[in-house]
């Protein structure tokens, strides 16, 4: 093989590579998002979950006594309560339970939560924040 036929070859083969690189990933959807907060040694975690509105979110409680999952305005008003209109409450619960932020929950917002049971004997304040 020639400089010259090398020079093609070379050519072709970019051309393929390129050709090739057409494929994209689909854009995302909010629908079907899920997302995990646990429950450990009274401590909530992640400290803060980031999420799309719609999201489906599973709460595991790691702990042998009853949590719970509540919404409030403030980290430590411990009463329920909304932020932009958006509130979630679990109810006491051991094991798995689960809740859906609104599809509607407008991005930015933050919303603190707490446990029912044992208020601020959790060891940490937690927030939700959509995306
Ligand atoms: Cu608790």
């Amino acid at each position: 093989m020639n400089s010259q036929s090398n020079i093609t070859v070379t050519a072709l083969v970019l051309l393929s590579v390129l050709g090739c690189g057409g494929s994209s990933t689909p854009a995302s959807s909010d629908a079907g998002s899920s997302a995990v907060i646990t429950i450990q040694n009274f401590t909530f975690s992640p400290q803060n979950l980031t999420v799309p509105a719609g999201t489906n979110i599973t709460v595991k409680n790691m702990d042998g006594v009853s949590h719970t999952v509540t919404s409030s305005t403030t980290p430590t008003s411990f009463t329920p309560g909304s932020v932009a209109g958006v509130s979630f409450d679990t109810g006491p619960f051991m094991g798995t339970a689960n809740f859906t932020i609104p599809t509607g929950a407008p991005s930015g917002t933050v919303i603190p939560y707490y446990c029912k049971v044992h208020l601020s004997g959790m060891l940490n304040r937690p927030t939700i924040t959509i995306q």
